[in-house]
């Protein structure tokens, strides 16, 4: 039968030819429609331990909503771990695409795994075929496709799952919806986009599909391997239910347990599946300054000078595509940005052990032999460019206007990308950066569809801009005063019959085509969501090579499950307006929390449009508690580095302050997530995960385990309302106590310069003494300790110092410490030599002043220590160097 009758038949509503003109372009079908395919059948199930395969045969002819359903399926359930089950369903018939081990190595199975012994459970129904996974001990099912049957067909997939109602589900991204995702008709597309003011609702730079979900009995993980193209529907239509709509590859589904008690077990399982984050060095904690439009050098220096000057700690300048030449990748630009006086000013950074941090872009500009523009020759004898089904290169317009690819998956593309990064950033005769930042890796094209003339679509766009700013003096001081063309055939790879709900409209709309080929075969239909990690990757083999043993730092737009494994992630362009601000809270958990990418942040004050001072400031100290923490804004926008404002000056100096001084204890949180994917921030239900207050709180947060962060969010306000569980808790600044009564909080005058801040009961934070203006002299100060005790009295902690930028660190510090029963115990591993002392010891909460304190067994002078009966804290001088166990004691 004709697909079209049938789809009539249907009522399936294909509104994408219709709808394109305007940009729209997503298939809507109706739910009742696909509910009512005839679905497959399971037999010949053979379980070995394990493992339990099947196959699965159509049933009849099948619905073939969008292409002939697959007659033959296999199924393959491995239960890999106690806490993890594999499912995996492939065309039994035929090889189809699947995400390239390359790419994402498989999680290794345990092996000796007893079905009967896991915490979850696979089961199924053999006709039509459907499948539940449930915990063992509770028999509480997770995941059900009961009356959903699967749909299998060449380019496209369905599995829909029932859910509890209005189910409390987190992750699904990259997307701007709340962090709590709302479950009444919320469409999530996964499809790389350059999407500039990244409207809510649609699809962003990367892909992410997993996602938790967490009930009062516990929390579990599901993550679909698949790079294709997709649409993720949660509805309460019905009841609520979750369907994942896919484009293309294979159904490979990863069940995560995660645990009836602790939310952050399910992070960890996840990490076993996707790799843990990669530990970063001790320097990229620092403040970062970017913006796009520093006109020239003297603009750059003059950042530099005017930020020490302010006294505002300035850890690494970095410059936007403004220093290329035309636009150009590895270039310099000659007047503007000239070579000589740009190592001038990379060298004055390292004197003053600051860094420097430039952008390179993917897509290199096509140019005339005689342009000799050595990046684009090299890329073209080497042959490492991404190919149309004409075997021309796939063309596109970016930056430099007409450009060309480079194809990740060609044995020779590394090779070239590090001989690129050898060459222009060489320490010795070229840009010597510290870390690699990579934008437009969607990869990203101004080309208008159907873009059959991209020379002339770069003339109509004006690419490259010409500048017209007056070239400065080559000599000027600084730091003076300071320390190919084609047509496009219309097939199903750049047109499916599904069509995802792509913002940009066509899957090939505004970046690479989707038909163009790579080395080893592979289509860019399905890899496509995988260029930005495939070029995080050899970027950052590329800094590795460089500084070969060192710890790189690359961040980058455009991600896919697994990136973190090698590089950190800003959120990408958006607008200076409160909205963003208050959004890049959930922006960044889903990330840090999530996706196992938790070198995170937002460009702070916005980088589109103006921002305010208010905003800046509000900004600066919310910034403070991303883990990457830069500055950036766009050429068009008013300046807003944090001195251009009085107000915003002193609160980044304020809130520098804490993140310099607790900077080691955010590193260690960093180190236990490279162990074993513990996130660096939590978001409130992780830490009370029964309190059902907090499932949708997204504005609040967890810096590390135990800092609440708890910002004005109100546009313009000095007002905050927010939520304190029944817990007690400590005021960071007047370090006294506070009880949450598991209601609301309203603080009113918190001024422009501050941010409510509160230690978790039951916390031991090491802190630097005080804070510095490089993170190299941070490393020289000496520490102390705050004891926050819990609801018990008891409290935890741990620190963990190397030299901050080794892979595998010659020595380490790995010290525990635990307060019980009014005794602090400090020890562990001291194998680190920091060269620094425990300054000081404050006990907070208690509640009558000690009859004396002993450190290590041996009484303490009076004027040892100080008790402040109003805020309930004991001040104990120290002054032992930080090399041995110790522990301190006082009696009430
Ligand atoms: C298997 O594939 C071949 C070739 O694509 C096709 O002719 C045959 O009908 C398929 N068999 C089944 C059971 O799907
Ligand atoms: C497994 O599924 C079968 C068929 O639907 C059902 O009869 C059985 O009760 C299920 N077992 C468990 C433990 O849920
Ligand atoms: C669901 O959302 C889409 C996109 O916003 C909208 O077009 C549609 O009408 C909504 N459906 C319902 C049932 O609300
Ligand atoms: C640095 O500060 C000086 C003095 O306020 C000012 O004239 C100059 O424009 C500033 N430069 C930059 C790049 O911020
Ligand atoms: C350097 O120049 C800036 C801007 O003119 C000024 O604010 C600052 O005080 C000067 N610093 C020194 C050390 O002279
Ligand atoms: C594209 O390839 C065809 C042959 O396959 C060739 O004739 C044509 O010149 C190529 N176009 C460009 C712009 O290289
Ligand atoms: C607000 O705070 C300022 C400075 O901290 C203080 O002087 C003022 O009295 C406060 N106002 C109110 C209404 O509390
Ligand atoms: C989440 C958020 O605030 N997104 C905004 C980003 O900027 C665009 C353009 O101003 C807004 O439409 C979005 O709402």
């Amino acid at each position: 039968m004709a697909r079209k009758t049938l789809w009539n038949a249907l009522r399936v509503f294909v509104l994408a030819s219709l709808l394109q003109a305007t940009g729209l372009h997503a298939t809507y079908v109706d739910p009742k429609v696909l509910d009512a395919c005839p679905g497959y059948s399971a037999s010949n199930v053979k379980s070995n331990g394990a493992v339990l395969t099947a196959d699965l045969s159509l049933n009849g002819q099948g619905c073939n909503v969008f292409g002939q359903d697959i007659k033959r399926l296999g199924l393959t359930v491995t239960y890999e771990t106690d806490t993890r089950i594999h499912v995996k369903i492939v065309d039994a018939n035929a090889t189809r695409y699947e995400v390239p081990e390359a790419v994402f190595p498989r999680p290794a199975a345990n092996g000796h795994v007893s079905p009967h012994a896991a915490a979850i459970q696979f089961n199924y129904t053999a006709s039509p075929f459907s499948f539940t996974i449930y915990r063992t001990a509770s028999r509480e099912v997770l995941f059900s496709t009961a009356s959903h049957p699967l749909i299998f067909e060449p380019q496209y997939l369905r599995v829909k799952t029932s859910l509890p109602d209005n189910a409390n589900i987190y992750g699904l991204g990259e997307h701007t919806h709340p962090f709590h995702l709302p479950t009444d008709n919320t469409t999530l597309t996964l499809w790389s986009r350059d999407a500039y003011s990244i409207p809510v609702g649609t699809n962003l730079y990367g892909n992410h599909p997993v996602y938790f979900e967490h009930r009062t009995t516990g929390t579990h993980g599901v993550f679909l391997l698949n790079s294709d193209g997709m649409d993720i529907k949660i509805t309460n239509s019905g009841g609520t239910s979750l369907e994942y709509n896919v484009i293309g590859g294979v159904l490979d589904f990863y069940f995560l347990a995660g645990s009836t008690t602790d939310p952050t077990a399910v992070a960890r399982q996840y990490a076993e599946v996707v790799g843990t984050p990669a530990e970063v060095p001790y320097w990229s904690f620092g403040l970062h300054q970017c913006r796009f439009g520093y006109k020239n050098y003297i603009d750059v220096a003059g950042v530099i000078t005017n930020y020490s000057a302010a006294g505002i700690p300035l850890e690494t300048m970095w410059t936007d595509i403004d220093y290329m030449d035309r636009r150009r990748i590895f270039t310099l630009d000659p007047s503007y940005f000239p070579l000589k006086r740009m190592r001038e000013i990379v060298d004055y950074l390292h004197a003053h052990d600051q860094r420097y941090i430039v952008m390179t872009d993917p897509a290199i500009a096509v140019t005339e032999p005689s342009e000799n523009y050595g990046a684009y020759e090299r890329a073209v004898k080497a042959d490492v460019l991404l190919k149309g089904p004409d075997g021309n290169a796939t063309l596109g317009v970016v930056w430099p206007g007409v450009t060309v690819y480079p194809d990740w998956f060609h044995p020779k593309t590394n090779e070239y990308w590090n001989n690129e990064f050898a060459m222009f950033y060489s320490p010795e005769n070229g840009l010597n950066i510290d870390g690699a930042w990579i934008d437009m890796n969607e990869p990203a094209s101004f080309c208008n569809l159907p873009c059959t003339d991209p020379f002339q679509q770069a003339k109509d766009q004006g690419l490259p801009p010409k500048r017209t700013d007056p070239i400065p003096d080559p000599n000027a001081p600084i730091f003076v005063n300071s320390s190919s063309v084609r047509l496009v055939k219309r097939d199903d790879f750049l047109n499916p019959p599904y069509a995802i709900n792509n913002a940009a409209g066509l899957i090939s709309s505004h970046t690479a085509f989707t038909n163009s080929k790579h080395a080893n075969g592979l289509i860019e239909y399905d890899t496509h969501n995988l260029y930005g990690t495939m070029m995080s990757s050899a970027t950052h083999k590329a800094m590795l090579a460089r500084r070969p043993g060192k710890r790189t730092f690359v961040i980058t737009r455009s991600t896919f499950a697994g990136a973190g494994r090698e590089v950190g992630k800003w959120l990408g362009d958006n607008i200076s307006l409160w909205t963003q601000y208050r959004f890049s809270i959930a922006g960044m958990l889903g990330f840090a929390t999530i996706y196992q990418i938790p070198m995170v942040g937002s460009d702070i004050c916005g980088f589109g449009g103006d921002t305010t001072e208010n905003l800046c400031a509000r900004w600066a100290m919310l910034g403070a508690f991303y883990p990457f923490m830069r500055n950036h804004n766009q050429d068009t926008s008013i300046s807003q580095e944090f001195y251009r404002w009085a107000s915003v000056t002193k609160a980044a100096k304020n809130v520098l302050d804490i993140r310099y001084r607790l900077l080691d204890y955010v590193y260690t949180a960093f180190h236990q997530a490279h162990l074993d994917g513990t996130p660096v921030l939590h978001p409130m239900w992780f830490k009370y995960p029964k309190d059902t207050n907090t499932y949708p709180i997204d504005l609040q947060f967890f810096y590390g385990d135990s800092i609440l962060v708890s910002p004005v969010t109100a546009d313009d306000s000095t007002s905050v309302t927010f939520y304190l569980p029944q817990d007690i808790f400590y005021d960071f600044a007047t370090l006294a106590p506070v009880r949450g009564t598991g209601g609301p909080v309203t603080l009113n005058n918190v001024s422009f310069t501050e941010i409510p801040l509160h230690i978790r009961g039951g916390a031991v934070l090491p802190l630097r003494a005080q804070s510095a203006m490089t993170t190299t002299e941070l490393r020289k100060r000496d520490f102390e300790f705050v004891v926050a005790p819990g609801t018990d009295g008891s409290a935890s902690g741990q620190l963990y110092i190397d030299d901050g930028e080794s892979i595998t660190p010659p020595s380490a510090m790995d010290v525990k410490m635990v307060f019980k029963n009014r005794r602090l115990t400090v020890q562990g591993n001291f194998g680190f030599q920091a060269g620094v002392k425990t300054s000081r010891v404050r006990f907070l909460g208690v509640a009558k002043a000690p009859k004396h304190v002993q450190l290590n067994g041996k009484m303490l002078a009076q004027a040892a220590y100080a008790y402040d009966a109003t805020k309930q804290v004991l001040d104990v001088t120290v002054g032992l160097p930080l090399t041995g166990p110790f522990t301190l004691q006082y009696d009430a």
